[in-house]
């Protein structure tokens, strides 16, 4: 009896959500494959090696692996660059960064990088009738010039002005201040009571520093860097004052940026949306969630990986109770290799416990080498891709412009998206088509080139290894280097001696590719 009571009000309790499921479920408003909806889910600094579906054993991600299941799993795709700035602004807009001097990791007080005049994908989205938004961490500058934006008021440069309906960021990165969120460019929860002010050049008078308050430094301690202003017990790059309640604590932001998209996808189930998903996961300072912490072995950097799977696993579930799945592209992505220590003191680099964040290959963030820019790449569309598939494929993020623009019929106009080319056929499994080469920009700004064969990285005289990223290899040489890759993924012999010919092609694709920038309508800031 007692039984029957609780299954009774347990079918009470769901009937509704299941009524509202199986409504939804039943009419889903878009179903045209021409017009599909997609999301971008692009985590920070989550490697090759970071997840179970590519290899990954000390750590779970079902969520992510079921989403590879149900798509097609990339073993060969490239960011455009080794950190994130450069490489976030290379898929917004489907031009090099290289092609531009001020495309490095961008302070928290940066203007807008990408300015209201250049053709971005949320304008090729909104162009074909998406409602479109960005959630999550942004990177490439607010307002009009550097540390000239007031924080109190509207920000009259912003997302709004490139195409996004509707956006909720974090200017930079979670490492730099200023620690809020804006929503459509002002700061949500804004405290009248705590006015905010940001400086990338000196501290405010009286207020604490890492460097010189540590034992206010509750939450996690800086290895490197990291010592200025000090929000949440944690220091960051850069200073700032005020905030009051509309600080971040870094342990919510994956709650509140999914929460944000969750409503963003409901608000458009009817009709296509585009969303560009950036997580702050597994970015520095790595502090997750209580509820996501111990659930392997590997420490802060494990949790975020844990949170990450969690925020993917959240949007699925939207996707699935709505009833749209099916006409709904997902993208999932990194925006450039892995780090290990990235200047907190999370243990990271001690618990790996054998795990190897870039899977097999050499180097990581910031590197010339191939794990600087090899990123998984998983893509789901259940009403156009069948489950399962592996693609080893030769593809870079610098072509989801112009192939998801093929898909959705998009016209660009002259001179937009200049190096996206349309690669939508290898991005839906309709074939295994390489890309003839994909160019990889590090961070010391070499670039190099690979081939479906070889792998080229440019003379260059930088150290080799970074002074304040331990272990980090640059993979700097002042001779030309040559890999083959098929031969073996861990670049560890050049042999361009041996093949004078093949380094002279690659040198030859650089040059042609450098060309084209003196030439054509690139983009240039200020004209
Ligand atoms: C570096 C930071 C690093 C990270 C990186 C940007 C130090 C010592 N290191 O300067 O922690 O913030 O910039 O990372 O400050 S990215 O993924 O956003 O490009
Ligand atoms: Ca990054």
């Amino acid at each position: 009896m007692e039984q029957q009571v609780k299954n009774l009000i347990a079918v009470s309790l769901l009937a509704p959500i299941a009524a509202q499921s199986a409504m939804a479920a039943k009419k889903p408003k878009n179903t045209d494959p021409t017009r599909p909806n997609v999301i971008i889910i692009l985590a920070d600094d989550l490697g090759y090696g970071d997840l179970g579906c590519y290899g990954a054993k000390n750590v779970q991600t079902p969520n992510v692996d079921r989403l590879a299941q149900q798509g097609i799993r990339f073993t060969d795709t490239h960011a455009v660059a080794a950190t994130s700035t450069p490489s976030r602004y290379s898929i917004l807009t489907g031009e090099y960064a290289w092609r531009r001097p001020d495309t490095d990791i961008a302070a928290g007080n940066a203007g807008m990088i990408i300015k209201p005049g250049q053709y971005t994908m949320a304008d090729m989205f909104k162009s074909c009738g998406y409602r479109t938004c960005a959630i999550g961490k942004w990177h490439l500058g607010l307002g009009e010039t550097q540390g000239t934006q007031d924080w109190n008021a509207q920000i009259p440069m912003n997302l709004g002005d490139i195409g996004f309906d509707h956006h909720y960021i974090m200017a930079a990165t979670a490492d730099r201040v200023p620690c809020v969120f804006i929503n459509d460019g002002t700061v949500a929860n804004y405290d009248p009571s705590a006015p905010i002010e940001v400086s990338y050049k000196e501290n405010f008078p009286g207020e604490p520093t890492g460097k010189d308050n540590p034992e206010l430094c509750y939450n996690l301690q800086s290895s490197v860097g990291h010592n200025q202003s000090i929000v949440n017990g944690i220091a960051r790059i850069g200073y700032m004052r005020g905030g009051g309640k509309a600080l971040w604590k870094d342990e919510n932001i994956a709650d509140s940026i999914t929460t944000h998209a969750i409503d963003f996808i409901k608000e458009n189930k009817d009709r296509p949306f585009f969303m560009y998903f950036a997580t702050n996961d597994v970015h520095v300072p790595r502090f997750p969630h209580q509820r996501f912490r111990d659930k392997n072995g590997m420490g802060l950097r494990g949790d975020a990986i844990v949170q990450f799977d969690w925020s993917v696993g959240q949007i699925m579930e939207t996707l699935d109770k709505l009833g749209i799945a099916d006409n709904t592209i997902i993208l999932l992505s990194s925006d450039n290799g892995p780090v290990v220590d990235d200047g907190y003191k999370d243990r990271a680099e001690e618990l790996l416990n054998g795990h190897k964040p870039a899977g097999p290959w050499r180097g990581n963030k910031y590197s010339a080498f191939e794990g600087g820019t090899q990123v998984p790449a998983i893509v789901r569309w259940p009403k156009a891709i069948k489950g399962g598939q592996t693609s080893n494929a030769l593809t870079s993020q610098i072509d989801w412009m112009a192939s998801l623009g093929s898909i959705i019929g998009a016209r660009v106009p002259q001179g937009g998206a200049p190096d996206s080319q349309n690669y939508a056929a290898t991005l839906t499994g309709a074939n295994t088509t390489d890309r003839p080469y994909v160019i990889e920009l590090a961070y010391n700004h070499v670039l190099s080139v690979r081939t479906n064969e070889w792998k080229y990285i440019e003379p260059s005289d930088g150290p080799k290894l970074l002074d304040w990223a331990p272990k980090t290899e640059t993979g700097s040489d002042p001779q030309p280097q040559l890999y083959n890759i098929k031969k073996s993924q861990w670049e560890s012999e050049s042999v361009a001696a041996q093949h004078p010919q093949i380094v002279y092609d690659m040198q030859n694709i650089l040059r042609h590719e450098r060309e084209k920038s003196d030439k054509h309508s690139f983009f240039v800031p200020g004209v």
